[in-house]
């Protein structure tokens, strides 16, 4: 059970990343306003902000001090909208809530909602490479540049792209295994885990081998995050989670749950978390809050 203190502090630090985000959102002017306006409603619907926290519990765990971190908080969770707002297209899983409120596509139309997650993905390019080019140093400069790449390889094909790619087709062709089900989750979800750690680490100047630690915890986080997920997909309610509950089920999606059924998906969730867990406590710094962040999202309920 998470204490008082913990709550308020992660109140506090939900707040800071949120108004961090919302600063880098576009104007909603010109020709292109519709664009802009689908982008900030799918930002500003809420959502926990894991993301770019896990990033700057990083970054704070080995010292960083770059400014860059901001505009690195808000690339993250930009890049995680995008992947929302196109998972809940009609060619994808079609859901018409999240975070409580409709989906953008269900807003603006399904075009508006391509065009969405595109602008938010090249937002994050944008804002990522001016903060590489306007580095003081050349040793910033490559801190700024490495976080970037952890960013794009971990989203891209060999990462969240290639995981929702392996579930379509894993759906389209009726495939199940143990090793699929653990390549899609690693891919689709934790891999943005990772990128969060990895990159934290990375601007604040971490070793390579701290770098790797990261990636190891974010994805036993991100696993076990994920079959939260797929847990609460079954036992949770829309005023809960946000979206409509059974929406897995609805889509004849091969999960934890349908796979391993409830009680050792929790077994599993308390496996994974203690495993990221450990990692951190080896991983040199001091991860006070991360390490209880971490322990919290085993039992989450939204
Ligand atoms: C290029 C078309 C195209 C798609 C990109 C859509 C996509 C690839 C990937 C989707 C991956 C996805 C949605 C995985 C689910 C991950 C997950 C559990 C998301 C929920 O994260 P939370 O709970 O959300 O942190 P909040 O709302 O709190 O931000």
């Amino acid at each position: 059970m998470a204490s008082d203190g913990f709550k308020s502090l992660l109140k506090e630090k939900t707040s800071e990343a949120e108004k961090t985000v919302l600063s880098f959102l576009p104007e909603e002017s010109g020709f292109q306003r519709d664009v802009a306006e689908a982008v900030n409603y799918g930002v500003r619907s809420g959502g926990k902000r894991l993301r770019p926290i896990l990033m700057k519990e990083a970054f704070l765990m080995y010292g960083g001090q770059d400014p860059a971190i901001d505009a690195f908080m808000a690339a993250i969770e930009f890049i995680h909208n995008y992947s929302l707002i196109h998972d809940d297209l009609e060619a994808m899983d079609n859901d018409e809530y999240r975070r409580g409120i409709k989906t953008t596509h269900a807003v603006y139309g399904e075009g508006m909602g391509v065009l969405a997650g595109d602008a938010l993905l090249n937002l994050v390019y944008e804002i990522t490479s001016s903060q590489v080019m306007d580095s003081p140093d050349m040793e910033t400069m490559k801190r700024r540049a490495l976080a970037q790449h952890i960013l794009a390889d971990k989203a891209g094909i060999n990462g969240m792209v290639g995981g929702q790619s392996a579930d379509l087709s894993a759906e389209k062709r009726g495939e199940a295994s143990e090793e699929l089900l653990l390549f899609m989750d690693e891919k689709k979800t934790a891999c943005l885990m990772e990128a969060s750690l990895m990159a934290g680490a990375a601007l604040a100047g971490a070793s390579e081998d701290d770098i790797r630690s990261m990636e190891e915890c974010g994805s036993a986080m991100g696993i076990a995050f994920q079959i939260r997920d797929d847990i609460l997909d079954v036992t949770g309610s829309r005023e809960e989670i946000g979206k409509d509950a059974g929406s897995d089920e609805k889509n004849g999606k091969m999960t934890y749950v349908s796979v391993y059924g409830l009680e050792e998906c929790r077994r599993k969730v308390e496996e994974l978390t203690d495993k990221a867990l450990s990692i951190l406590k080896d991983a040199g710094g001091d991860p006070g809050f991360l390490s209880d962040l971490i322990a919290s999202l085993s039992g989450r309920s939204k």
